[in-house]
């Protein structure tokens, strides 16, 4: 089911499909405006990188950069992470710039003025408050870019597995920068899918990353496709599976997504993201 901004603020029908399926349509959230202000952003910080330097690749599948310091210390910075199939020659690292990233994280929302405007805003504060915040704060932000013909896939996760406070609280706010569809590799759920156990857990262990098998209990298939327009936003529960498939279609899939937990929570210390050098926020905080 799809709601609207116009919806807001949250109504039990709302409330009652996110407690029921794990996840939430917004449609019309962010305007077309908004979207593309962050679109050239990223852009801007691309172009501003010189990627001979640094070669990391993200990859859900192969999780080459587990131990990566590259990676493991991103908590706190803007780092820039390779699709898994780019052409890194310097000669496509010169000409193809703009099509070869995979993500930016993981700190864009405390770092950059353009993302801090975009994510720091009193109507997400309110919807985080109507599912069960009592004190959200905004730990990881990512850039996803699913680029034309290589983009990667995301193997089907639960969020809480990466980013872990107890109780649990870590829930997804996920935006559609561009449309969002199953030919350029949209997300999928399982619907109902955040009442089942938590499945692994990634931890922290001497500075290597470990994931620990909590439950063998198989995740349920992903049952919807969430097709959205750009400006959608999805909130994703910290346990929902989830998946979304490579893109081979010409066209590229943008999404800025955010998570954040409850500071009522204790974050626990063997999260991979640590952030030694900056204090958490809220929504309301900018
Ligand atoms: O955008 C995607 O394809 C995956 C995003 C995701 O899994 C997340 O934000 O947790």
């Amino acid at each position: 089911m799809l709601f609207d901004k116009t919806d807001l603020p949250m109504t039990d029908n709302m409330l009652n499909f996110w407690k029921d399926n794990g996840y939430l349509i917004i449609e019309n959230f962010k305007t077309n405006e908004e979207c593309d202000e962050l679109i050239r952003r990223s852009k801007e910080l691309i172009e501003q990188q010189d990627f001979n330097n640094q070669q990391s690749v993200f990859d859900t599948i192969s999780q080459t950069h587990n131990d990566d310091n590259y990676f493991l210390e991103s908590g706190d910075k803007i780092r820039f992470f390779f699709e898994e199939k780019a052409n890194l020659s310097e000669n496509n690292i010169k000409t193809n710039k703009q099509y070869i990233v995979n993500k930016i994280g993981h700190a864009l929302h405390d770092l950059d003025e353009k993302f801090i405007n975009f994510s720091k805003t009193e109507d997400l504060d309110n919807i985080a408050k109507a599912i069960g915040f009592k004190d959200p704060l905004l730990l990881q932000s990512m850039y996803i870019f699913k680029q034309p013909k290589i983009g990667g896939e995301v193997v089907c996760h639960q969020d809480s597995t990466f980013l872990i406070t107890e109780p649990e609280s870590t829930v997804g706010f996920w935006f559609a920068l561009e449309d969002a569809n199953r030919e350029n590799g949209c997300l999928q759920v399982a619907s109902g899918g955040h009442k089942g156990p938590l499945r692994k857990l990634f931890k922290r262990e001497n500075n290597k990353m470990k994931m620990e098998d909590l439950s063998n209990e198989p995740f349920p298939e992903t049952d919807t496709f969430v097709e959205v327009k750009k400006g959608s936003l999805v909130l994703l529960h910290g346990r929902l599976p989830h998946y979304s498939c490579e893109n081979k279609s010409p066209n590229s899939r943008h999404a800025y997504t955010l998570h954040v937990i409850d500071g009522k929570t204790k974050y626990l210390d063997y999260n991979w993201l640590q952030r030694p050098n900056l204090k958490l926020s809220g929504f309301k905080n900018a």
